[in-house]
């Protein structure tokens, strides 16, 4: 069924607290966590706690979630003190695209100048 855990997903894994991971805020919906390979200096990914395999699918869904996942960057940005300088959001989408990780996920990005990036 859609949005229900998958066995062979990483992400589903560290929402279940089954693989740690450095959770920087958890919600009923979402879970935050520090990017183990970081772009930048602030470099959470925002998952939600229901299985889709990007962020396309998760609007499509769960709009609940989705925007719970918007939220929830937000809150990342202003909780590690980036907001005021500015941040990305970016959600990859397709391997084309280079994601690689196949559960819906907001990469909030910051502490560093990223204005010449698209
Ligand atoms: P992508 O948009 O699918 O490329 O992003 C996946 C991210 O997940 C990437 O930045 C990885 O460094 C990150 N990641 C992680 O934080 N922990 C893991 O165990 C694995 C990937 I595998």
């Amino acid at each position: 069924m859609a949005g229900e855990p998958q066995a062979d997903c990483l992400f589903c894994k560290i929402a279940a607290g089954e693989i740690p991971a450095t959770i920087v805020r958890e919600t009923d919906t979402t879970v935050a966590f520090r990017d183990i390979d970081p772009k930048a200096p602030t470099h959470v990914l925002v998952i939600p706690r229901a299985h889709y395999p990007d962020a396309a699918s998760l609007a499509a869904g769960d709009p609940e979630a989705s925007a719970a996942v918007l939220r929830e960057a937000g809150e990342v940005a202003a909780q590690e003190r980036v907001a005021g300088s500015g941040y990305r959001i970016v959600f990859n989408t397709g391997a084309g695209a280079g994601q690689t990780v196949f559960h819906a996920h907001a990469h909030v990005l910051g502490g560093r100048d990223l204005h010449r990036l698209v």
